[in-house]
């Protein structure tokens, strides 16, 4: 019989210790974090599941590779590996790095958006949709409906939903649409991945109306994966094989290498036009650095080549999407309301569905999350209400259908047992939800708002 079970394809050569709070002490902290687990020093943290984002263990070589760092200011040879790997494995023309994925994103909303602009996308994501909005355009979700109900099991909730990407572009014109931005395993909607077949359509109705694709590449290997596993006809294709395929249809990407690529900081813009890359070119000096290494480090820039060489390594993304798999297993054979199907790079926990005493405009994941900590010392993340932040037309509190927390795992850092332990607080938490009160805010930032906000429990 074929074996199915599988392991790391690693082992541990060196250890960070964590601290154990009380539970009076993480009670204190999360009230002096105004109850956002953003604010907790991370020291106080147990099991820190709040994002994968530059948060991944490098390898030994990645380690080796920070040695081989070329510092000069000018045309690093750490720069060309990471242009070779690039063209290699997502397959652009033009590598224009940034100090992170925002970086790249504002870069592109400066040379692409006029005000008055739209920019359609598969569900938004926050620094992405700021700096579109920023450059006055407005974001329009064109995701499947599918995507923003919980419980719909459909196997891609990523996909672009052609019919209200057509609607969009009869109702304001092709010419008021720069691009569209596609999102790989969106991250909003669980770490939801886009089938192949939906992105080649996307690509031939874009096409037909002149609008550019441009791919948010972050999160693009796990949504490969997904595509290996799931998707008729790619079973014997290799990870790389298919993300150069998912790249072959856009005309360009944003992309954070602090997920994906297993780095702690670094992020990219590849765009295919020699004129939009030259003003790219020239807009990166401005605000990041100069063109060969937009605000990175040689040796950044060497573990970035090298990480997305590992990334796309089958064992590598089997492990690490079968530990989210599984963590949502044990949740879901307890009963906890999560987003199905499990995602790529976390478990999101409905916390709409686990607290159904608090209202939504008492932001039950916010609270969720903060009771958690509370519990345990596992922090996770707030994605509902205060992440969608506010209507820039109105001013209004955005209440998305989801209202989720965000168990996010890092790559290559915590082990099964940690899992298990993250699962039996939240198992518990679920048994005492009655307890869990809902928040108000005292501060509360203009842009980006879920960073830095602050609240207290309500009476
Ligand atoms: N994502 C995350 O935790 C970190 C910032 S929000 C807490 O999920 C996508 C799909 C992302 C993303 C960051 C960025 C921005 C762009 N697109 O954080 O600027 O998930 O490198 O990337 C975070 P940077």
């Amino acid at each position: 019989m074929a074996k199915t079970s599988w392991a790391e394809p690693f082992k541990i050569k060196m250890v960070e210790h964590l601290r154990m709070t009380t539970r009076d002490e993480r009670t204190r902290a999360i009230a002096e974090a105004g109850y956002n687990t953003f604010l907790l020093k991370s020291e106080d943290v147990y099991i820190d599941l709040l994002t994968d984002s530059g948060t991944s263990a490098m390898s030994d070589r990645q380690w080796a590779g920070l040695m081989l760092g070329d510092e000069a200011y000018a045309g690093s040879v750490n720069f060309y590996h990471f242009e070779d790997a690039v063209r290699r494995f997502y397959g652009y023309k033009h590598l224009i790095p940034t100090h992170q994925g925002r970086g790249a994103e504002h870069i592109l909303s400066k040379i692409c958006i006029k005000p008055g602009d739209f920019i359609p996308g598969n569900m938004y994501f926050t620094t992405t949709r700021a700096h579109q909005e920023l450059s006055g355009a407005r974001f329009v979700d064109v995701i499947i409906d599918a995507a923003h109900d919980p419980a719909n099991e459909q196997p891609f909730k990523g996909n672009v939903d052609l019919a209200k990407l057509q609607n969009l572009i009869d109702r304001v014109g092709a010419k008021k649409i720069p691009y569209l931005c596609l999102q790989c395993n969106v991250n909003m909607a669980g770490g939801q991945p886009v089938s192949m077949k939906n992105i080649r359509e996307t690509r031939e109705l874009c096409r037909k109306h002149g609008i550019r694709i441009f791919l948010d590449a972050t999160r693009a290997v796990e949504n490969a994966y997904f595509i290996k596993l799931r998707e008729p006809g790619y079973g014997s294709k290799s990870i790389a094989e298919i993300l150069l395929e998912i790249c072959s249809y856009t005309d360009g990407c944003t992309c954070s290498a602090k997920k994906d690529s297993l780095v702690n900081i670094g992020g990219w813009l590849s765009i295919n036009d020699d004129d939009l890359a030259e003003q790219a070119r020239s807009l990166v000096v401005l605000y990041e650095g100069l063109h060969t290494y937009g605000g990175l480090a040689g040796r950044d820039m060497e573990a970035i080549a090298i990480g997305i060489g590992e990334s796309v390594q089958f064992d590598h993304i089997r492990a690490r999407i079968g530990q989210v798999e599984y963590l949502g297993h044990k949740l879901q054979a307890a009963g906890v309301p999560i987003v199905k199907p499990i995602g790529g790079h976390g478990i999101f926990v409905d916390a709409a569905t686990f607290l159904p005493h608090i209202p939504r405009e008492q932001f039950p994941a916010q609270a969720l999350a903060a009771a958690l900590y509370v519990d345990s010392g596992v922090r996770a993340m707030e994605r509902g209400a205060v992440s969608a932040g506010r209507n820039p037309d109105t001013g209004q509190n955005i209440f998305p259908k989801l209202e989720l927390i965000r168990l996010t795992i890092p790559r290559r850092v915590y082990t099964q047992a940690h899992m298990d332990v993250t699962a039996e607080s939240v198992i518990d938490l679920r048994d005492n939800a009655a307890s869990i009160k809902g928040l108000k805010f005292i501060y509360e930032p203009k842009y980006l708002r879920f960073f830095q906000a602050r609240f207290e429990p309500v009476a």
